[in-house]
This record gives structure tokens, C-alpha cells and sequence, in this order.
């Protein structure tokens, strides 16, 4: 049995990962909380147990095996070393430490065995990143990808806890004729798209369009594999989509696709457009499989596919895929 804890256990993916703990039996003798000084003192009810959120801090993370981590990279930097002292294995799901050299960034479903190779700290990815590489990565098995072109359609749950809120707020203000005020957008986000998350990074890239480079290059250990990306949050609650364009190295038809992706561990091929079936968010929110579909050749290039995956980012992008990386921990 493993003491474990939650860095951000009040905000959207540390709430999901207090289900995922009870849900997957992750085996926990101790559950210990951590937020802000705003929720430090409330109480909050975990698998029939109540569970009193604490302020993070050396000392109260010492005695855990593992702390999840579920706030934003901020405060991940800032605790971090303070987990380690405190001699627990600081999972993270924010983007602080992912690509640094001694730190692991890993999917379960694709390259679990670089686990081993953490110092105290190993990286879940970004959601984008997660949600494509899981559906890509069979792909990559039959023939190296080369380079990518991708358009994700991000939901406002990606944000945090404030993206649905400030949604479902600017809903009835436009419908009650009342003003919109966005706090956690940059721009109105109801009934509208915003072709910007993150800060500009590179060349008119934001830090979440490079996230895609970088990450699949390190998860899927492609160095030189090349991404053109454009992030974009749209009006949908919870699960991300992404429409990518793979270049391989050698053709791969349309049929050894469909056959790798039905057969890849942690995806669902759904792919039947005369019969309208293909991934979209409300199917596949609240649950852990990434949706693929719309697979067809690429037009521009012989050795291209285009494909279109879906799949909860609060979950698999986020807290089931920073739990399983913590189940591989316990394994090894
Ligand atoms: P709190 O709810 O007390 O603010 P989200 O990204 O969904 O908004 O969640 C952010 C999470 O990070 C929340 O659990 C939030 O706690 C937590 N958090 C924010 N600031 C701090 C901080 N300074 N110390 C610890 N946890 C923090
Ligand atoms: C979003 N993907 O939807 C972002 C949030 O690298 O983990 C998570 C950013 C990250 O806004």
C-alpha cells in the first residue's frame, strides 16, 4: 500500500484524479490533499473517508511514496523540490519540468519504459499531445512518422476549473442581454473559437502549438520529427480534438491504419462516414480511450495520412494518464 498525495486536488484534474485513485483501486493507505491556502481547512469526502485539505509543504508532503502533481507549472517548480526532499516521487502533470534531460515524459501506452529512468520527477504530457500521440503512435510502429500537421479544437475544461464556468456565465448573459466580461479567456469564448492557448514561443507559434513538437518528439523518441501546429479553444465543455496529417517515411495505406489503431492499447477506432460515425467530444468524455477516425489518404503527399482522434483531456490527457504513469512506478 502507497501514501500518495495531490498537489491541486481542488482544481479540475486534481478532482478527477481523487475518482481515478477509487475507481482504479490504486492501492492507498493514505490520501493526503494539498491546494491553496483558500481551501486549506475544508474538509472533502474521499472513497467513504473524510480527507482535510492541507497547504503543500516539505513537511507535510513527508512520509508520502508519491505526490500527483495537478496544479499549474508555477506551482509545480515551486514545490517540486520539496516533494523530492521530503523523499517522494513527484509525478507532474503541468508542463514545468517536461523537458528537462533527467526527467521522464511519459504515455503508459507508448513508451512506459522510460519510467526507470527518473530522478524524482517524471513528466505526464500535455493533452494535445497525449490524445494525438496515443492515436499516432501504432502508426509510427508501421512506418516512422516524419513530420506533422495539426489543428487541435481544445475545450474549456483544458483551462481549468474556470474555463466551463466562464462558459456556461457567458451563455446567459448573452441570452439575458446582459454584458460579457471574459476573465479566463482572453476573448469572449461562447459561441465563438480562439486561435491562441499559451504565450507566444517561437515564430508566431504559441507555447501549446510547440508542445506538440517537443513532447512527440521526446515521448515517441522521433528527434527529428517535425510538427506544425495550430491550438485552438472552442465552446465545448470537456474533450480535445485534433485533426493531424502524418508524413511517414514509407506510403501507409488507409486499411493497415484502421487495422494498427483497432489493435493500438488505448484507443477505439470509429471510423464510418457513410454512416455518420467518427470521434466527437460528447461521446467521449468521461472515460479514458482515445476516439480515432476520418482516417483517408492525404491529398498532398503519397506517404501522407489525415486522421481526426478525440479523447477526454481531463482523463486520459491528464489525471488517468498521470495515475497510470504512477501505477508503472508501483509496478517497477
Ligand atoms: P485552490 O482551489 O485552493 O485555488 P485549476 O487549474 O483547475 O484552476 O486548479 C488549480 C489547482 O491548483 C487548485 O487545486 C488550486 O487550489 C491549486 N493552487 C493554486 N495556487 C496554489 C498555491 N499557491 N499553492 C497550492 N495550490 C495551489
Ligand atoms: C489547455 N492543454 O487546454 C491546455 C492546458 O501543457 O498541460 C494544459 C497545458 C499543459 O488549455
Amino acid at each position: 500500500m502507497y501514501k500518495v498525495g495531490i498537489l491541486g486536488a481542488t482544481g479540475a484534474v486534481g478532482r478527477e484524479m481523487m475518482k481515478i485513485l477509487a475507481e482504479r483501486q490504486f492501492p492507498i493507505s493514505e490520501l493526503r490533499l494539498f491546494a491553496s491556502s483558500r481551501s486549506a481547512g475544508k474538509v472533502v469526502e474521499w472513497n467513504g473517508r473524510p480527507v482535510m485539505i492541507q497547504e503543500p509543504s516539505e513537511e507535510n508532503f513527508r512520509g508520502l511514496d508519491i505526490v500527483l502533481g495537478a496544479a499549474e507549472s508555477d506551482i509545480a517548480r515551486l514545490y517540486a523540490p520539496e516533494v523530492v526532499r521530503a523523499g517522494a516521487v513527484f509525478v507532474d502533470n503541468s508542463s514545468a519540468y517536461r523537458m528537462d534531460d533527467d526527467v521522464p515524459l511519459v504515455i503508459p501506452e507508448v513508451n512506459p519504459e522510460d519510467v526507470k529512468l527518473h530522478h524524482g520527477i517524471i513528466a505526464s504530457a500535455n493533452c494535445s499531445t497525449i490524445i494525438t500521440v496515443t492515436a499516432v503512435n501504432a502508426l509510427n510502429a508501421i512506418s516512422p512518422i516524419r513530420s506533422m500537421v495539426a489543428s487541435t479544437y481544445q475545450a474549456v475544461s483544458g483551462a481549468g476549473a474556470g474555463g466551463p464556468v466562464e462558459l456556461a456565465e457567458e451563455v446567459e448573459a448573452l441570452r439575458t442581454g446582459k454584458p460579457v466580461q471574459p476573465k479566463v479567456f482572453s476573448h469572449q469564448i461562447a459561441y465563438n473559437l480562439i486561435p491562441q492557448i499559451g504565450g507566444e514561443q517561437y515564430e508566431g507559434y504559441t507555447s501549446e502549438e510547440m508542445k506538440m513538437q517537443n513532447e512527440g518528439r521526446k515521448i515517441m523518441h522521433l528527434p527529428d520529427l517535425r510538427v506544425t501546429c495550430t491550438c485552438v479553444r472552442v465552446p465545448v465543455v470537456r474533450s480535445h480534438s485534433i485533426s493531424v496529417t502524418l508524413r511517414f517515411d514509407k506510403p501507409v495505406s488507409v486499411r493497415e491504419a484502421r487495422h494498427a489503431i483497432a489493435a493500438a492499447p488505448g484507443c477505439r477506432l470509429v471510423d464510418d462516414l457513410g454512416n455518420h460515425e467518427y470521434p466527437m467530444p460528447l461521446d467521449t468524455s468521461d472515460q479514458d480511450l482515445v476516439y480515432v477516425g476520418r482516417i483517408r489518404p492525404d491529398l498532398t503527399d503519397d506517404n501522407g495520412l489525415t486522421l481526426w482522434c478525440c479523447g477526454d483531456q481531463i482523463r486520459k490527457g491528464a489525471a488517468t494518464n498521470t495515475i497510470q504513469v504512477a501505477e508503472l512506478l508501483i509496478e517497477k
